[in-house]
């Protein structure tokens, strides 16, 4: 193989990992500590769950960049089939927030656990 097409080959190599980041589906866990304000049904919706929650210093917006959030009350939406047995309103807990940027910008809650 000759120095230019070696040459060629990585470029092309390289290319494709460019590519290929760029439709990369990046999922961003967050650990998310607060206190339920709301249970699903009622006034909420099916799979929503409203939280006072601390700060989230880690987190991005939806280009990716880290821009933090505040301590708020907010809803959060439950993935389908995550069990809040135990857990009622009123309770601390600590939330697991998987966030996706790519294909389109999601945020769901994977876990909830009372918190110690
Ligand atoms: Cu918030």
């Amino acid at each position: 193989m000759t120095t230019v097409t070696k040459a060629v080959l990585i470029s092309m190599l390289s290319a494709c990992a460019i590519a290929t980041s760029a439709f990369a589906d990046e999922a961003y866990i967050y650990n998310v500590k607060g206190i339920i304000k709301g249970m699903p049904g009622d006034r909420l919706a099916k799979n929503e769950l409203l939280v006072k929650h601390q700060p989230i210093p880690g987190y991005r917006d939806d280009t990716g960049a880290i821009v933090g959030m505040m301590a708020m009350t907010m809803p959060f939406y439950l993935k389908e089939g995550v069990s809040l047995e135990g857990i009622k309103e009123g309770d601390s807990v600590e939330l697991k927030v998987e966030q996706h940027l790519k294909p389109k910008f999601t945020e769901e809650v994977i876990s909830v656990a009372k918190a110690e």
